[in-house]
């Protein structure tokens, strides 16, 4: 929990936590819905999901009888918390090796998230991972990955700057099945949704391991800046539609006001958020937990921030 509040302070100070000063002590009006829809479109929560937020809580202040604004924050916390789910967990296990593609734009946060999830599954769930660079785009890129794969102590495969992602995955699968790893995470370069070429070669890279292991890719993960706000729900769609994407996770709600755009991944794209990117350190990838997240969102009268 305590990790969830420092790491949205930002959201909590510039948005949800001010509602209550936002509305005051006054009786409802259309004032105050249009207070809260602006908050809510300003804190990114996209508009299809705002206007479904407000009616439910228009809803609810019916038949729970609610005349005051002021008592409005904790309707609005349990209706917005009605909005997200548990995520399922990653379908990584009952079989030898599961793979999980990792896909999003330029530096959304994609190499950081992979050395994150890697150190999780090896420490906390005590699995055999390895990892595929499958950005061969950029010598950097291949470097980066290394460095992570030897911080957290789990082998990396790579080939040389400009080959071809889709061989690296190959090579990567093969090793992992040979060696008896249990999860290969998989690299790939950033790439603009837009791009018809990069978004295809994307299509080929989730198809090459499905060559050695059945049904792979298992989980085709999109990492999302959390600084993009609604862009990320159109790069989302673009993303799907080339690699079926499974689940997302949000980077960099460290560094940004708008966690609103959780909201909206649930219910604009109907895709579960696995974790939240809460800064750039190791430890700083947290299970998406809905209770939490809604509770970090709205300040609770802790002077200690
Ligand atoms: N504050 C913060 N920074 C993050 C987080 N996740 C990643 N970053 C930073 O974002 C920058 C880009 O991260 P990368 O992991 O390299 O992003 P990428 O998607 O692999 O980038 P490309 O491979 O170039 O497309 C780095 O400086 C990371 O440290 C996060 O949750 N919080
Ligand atoms: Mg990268």
């Amino acid at each position: 929990m305590g990790i969830f509040r420092r790491g949205l302070t930002k959201t909590r100070q510039s948005f949800f936590g001010r509602i209550s000063q936002i509305l005051g002590n006054t009786e409802i009006d259309d004032d105050t819905w249009d207070d809260i829809e602006t908050l809510l479109i300003q804190a990114d929560t996209g508009f299809d999901t705002t206007l479904r937020v407000v009616d439910t809580l228009q809803d609810q202040v019916r038949s729970q009888g609610i005349t005051k604004a002021d008592q409005l924050q904790s309707a609005l916390k349990d209706v917005l918390g009605s909005f997200l789910q548990f995520p399922p967990a990653l379908d990584i296990t009952g079989r030898d090796l599961s793979i999980i593609l990792v896909v999003g734009v330029n530096g959304s946060g994609k190499t950081t998230s992979i050395a994150k999830l890697a150190h999780r599954l090896k420490n906390l769930s005590n699995r055999k991972v390895m990892i595929a660079a499958g950005d061969t785009f950029r010598a950097a890129a291949i470097e980066q990955l290394q460095t992570w794969g030897e911080r957290v102590d789990v082998p990396v495969v790579a080939n040389r700057p400009g080959s071809d992602p889709g061989a690296v995955v190959y090579d990567a699968t093969a090793a992992a099945k040979a060696r008896g790893y249990e999860i290969l995470i998989v690299d790939t370069a950033g790439r603009l949704q837009n791009n018809f070429n990069l978004m295809r070669e994307l299509t080929k890279i989730s198809e090459v391991s499905g060559k050695i292991v059945p049904d792979a890719p298992h989980e085709v993960l999109l990492v999302l800046d959390g600084t993009t706000g609604q862009n990320a729900i159109e790069q989302a769609k673009r993303f799907q539609e080339a690699c079926g994407v499974t689940g997302v996770i949000v980077t960099k709600l460290d560094s940004t006001a708008k966690g609103g755009m959780v909201f909206s991944i649930f219910n604009d794209l109907e895709l579960p958020v696995h974790y939240l990117g809460l800064g750039e350190g190791i430890h700083d990838l947290v299970l998406f937990t809905p209770e939490f997240f809604v509770d970090s969102l709205f300040d609770n009268g802790d002077a200690s921030e």
